[in-house]
């Protein structure tokens, strides 16, 4: 079966993350987000894939090239992001029997769409506490009869998970009209579905959509949870590691270093001597953690450096980030509240009573800054030495 996978977004949400990355290219554990869908589809049995490219493309194209692990991939370019049909629609000319649509920006878990690609016509569906806040499936017979979006009085628990098999007929469904929120929707086409065929709702485990950054952390944790210890690096005979930490080929651990897994060290990354990385942390290919740094469930992103004396705690650091010596990262707040984040203008709250800080690619922090908890700050931005950053910039 071949799969559409959606990686046209922009990605607003998960911003400044994105100002220079798309979405589905931040790393998850061992690889960027969309591969894990790529890949979990692949083990299922897809046989050809069209990505549907659009915001910053020529990353997702650099790095799956034409084929992944033996399957081919096309291109379909979305120049307007017109919705999720119609980002379908661009890849029409590829398809030639039953589909799959997949999320490039959402974590599915890997037994499910093998299920789901089992079952079509097939929509995935995940339990959740909170229907009200989802697109809910509506069920009859052990079919899906409708999907209502953030309904009051929810028909079932069972939320859209954006994940879909469609028999070929549906290729030629896919002109639906605008929706309220002005976007030609999948999920209408899949309203043309049910009426034609039976559609079975295939319930996930485990789904995560990845929308803002800490929900980049959320998507960490629980890959890298998954991951067994591996030791293929370098590691010094000083260094203490427990639990389930890979140390890829081509990475360093030096003398007196403490790692607490669930963590990955990526090849051309470098730990130590004398640092002490927590779980549950990434630090990607050729990022550095120095001497007497402290790093808790972050994500350093590739080339980023903590050189030496810093804590990084619940944050996100963005491409070839420079700590400067001292840099502390605050990640609770003294009244205990959650801490807040501005997702597209708005203060939200992250629902977490720790969360630290959001730094795009290129930021450098001058020694001894300190940045409070729930800072963002864009590409390239530079800090004072002894600057208290308060504020986004
Ligand atoms: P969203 O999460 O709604 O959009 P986004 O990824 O751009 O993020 P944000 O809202 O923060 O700006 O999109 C759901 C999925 O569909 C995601 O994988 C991106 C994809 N998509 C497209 O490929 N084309 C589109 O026109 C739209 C609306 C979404």
């Amino acid at each position: 079966m071949k799969a559409v996978v959606l990686a046209a977004g922009e990605g607003t949400r998960m911003r400044p993350l994105t100002a220079t990355v798309p979405k589905p290219m931040l790393p998850v554990a061992d690889r960027p987000l969309v591969a894990h869908t790529v890949d979990a589809a692949i083990d299922a049995g897809v046989d050809e894939f069209v990505l549907v490219v659009g915001y910053e493309s020529e990353a997702v194209v650099e790095y799956f090239g034409d084929s992944r692990r033996g399957v081919p991939i096309n291109y379909a370019t979305q120049t307007e992001r017109a919705g999720t049909a119609h980002a379908v629609s661009t890849a029409r000319e590829f398809l030639d029997g039953p589909f799959a649509v997949l999320n490039g920006d959402n974590l599915y878990d890997a037994a499910a769409i093998d299920r789901l690609l089992d079952s079509g016509p097939a929509i995935g569906a995940i339990e959740v506490a909170n229907p009200s806040n989802y697109g809910v499936l509506e069920t009859a017979g052990g079919s899906v009869e409708s999907i209502v979006e953030k309904p009051a009085k929810p028909p079932t628990n069972l939320a859209n998970a954006g994940a879909y098999v469609f028999p070929a007929e549906a290729a030629g469904w896919l002109e639906v009209p605008e929706s309220e929120r002005g976007e030609h929707e999948i999920t209408d086409v899949l309203a043309k579905t049910v009426d034609e065929h039976d559609v079975t709702p295939v319930v996930m485990d485990r789904w995560m959509d990845v929308g803002r950054p800490w929900e980049l952390l959320e998507a960490n944790e629980w890959r890298l949870g998954e991951q067994e210890r591996r030791l293929e690096g370098e590691v010094s005979d000083d260094a203490k590691i427990t639990g389930d930490v890979v140390v890829e080929e081509g990475a360093t651990v030096e003398s007196g270093v403490v790692i607490e897994g669930p963590a990955t060290i990526r090849s051309g990354a470098s730990v130590g001597p004398n640092a002490y990385v927590r779980g549950a942390t990434l630090i990607d290919e050729g990022a550095s953690v120095g001497h007497a740094v402290e790093v808790k469930n972050s994500v350093l992103m590739a080339g980023a450096t903590v050189g030496h004396l810093s804590y990084v705690g619940d944050s996100v650091l963005g491409r070839n980030v420079n700590f400067g010596a001292g840099t502390t990262v605050a990640n609770l707040r003294h009244d205990d509240e959650s801490v807040e984040f501005t997702v597209k203008g708005k203060r939200v709250s992250t629902g977490r009573r720790k969360f630290g800080v959001v730094l795009a690619d290129g930021v450098k922090t001058g020694i001894n800054t300190s940045l409070y908890p729930g800072v963002k700050l864009s590409p390239n931005t530079t800090t004072n030495p002894g600057e208290v950053v308060e504020r986004d910039r």
